[in-house]
């Protein structure tokens, strides 16, 4: 073999290495920074919220007053601006969901069976939604308790943001459709398929 033509081959070898060296790179980079993000939104009013569920219920500078939200789950038995974004979606195995709450208040992301009440008896009943998911709520002498945190169940306090769980694991289960609600808010519903 001639020099030249051994040249040749070894620079196409190395060509190619680098070649792969970016595409892998850039694949595992891409994967690593497009995350599934879930917002959780409200619009609370902070002054009229604290005021008449208690202090601290209500960050921020949302616009929809505590007595313009009831008027409107009483009517609607949903309010709007309480919602997951996006309401659904499709992820591929391997994808790790944020959840960013961009909302005034506490909101859960909760892996039901199926979906129904929450944890908050008088939102259940203005929601429509009278009988508890269990994944959300126990009933004891009449009252809602509320289930434990787990990566199942995952709090995210006003203005933070959680890992939430992984599409492909147990509580993603590849090739299924995943039922998620807000166990304060039970008219706030999502679902994920997960490829
Ligand atoms: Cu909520």
């Amino acid at each position: 073999m001639s020099k030249g033509k051994l040249f040749a081959i070894v620079t196409s070898l190395v060509l190619i290495m680098v070649a792969v060296l970016v595409l892998t790179g850039s694949v595992s980079l891409s994967a690593a920074s497009s995350p599934f993000v879930v917002r959780m939104l409200d619009q609370c009013n902070p002054p009229t919220f604290n005021a008449a569920v208690g202090p601290g219920t209500c960050i921020g500078d949302g616009t929809i007053t505590f007595n313009h939200f009831i008027a409107t789950l009483t009517n609607s038995h949903t309010v709007g601006a309480w919602h997951f974004d996006p309401a659904d979606g499709t992820v591929e195995e391997g994808t790790v969901l944020t959840l960013e709450n961009r909302g005034g208040e506490a909101h859960t992301f909760t892996k039901v069976a199926n979906f129904g009440g929450g944890f908050v008896a008088p939102l259940n009943a203005l929601s429509g939604n009278p009988v508890p998911a269990p994944e959300c709520a126990t009933v004891a002498f009449g009252v809602l308790v509320p289930k434990p945190e787990s990566p199942s169940n995952i709090f995210v306090e006003a203005g933070t943001t959680e890992m939430g769980p992984t599409a492909g694991s147990p509580i993603l289960p590849s090739g299924a459709t995943t039922r998620i609600p807000c166990c304060i808010h039970p008219w706030m519903r999502m679902e994920v398929t997960t490829k």
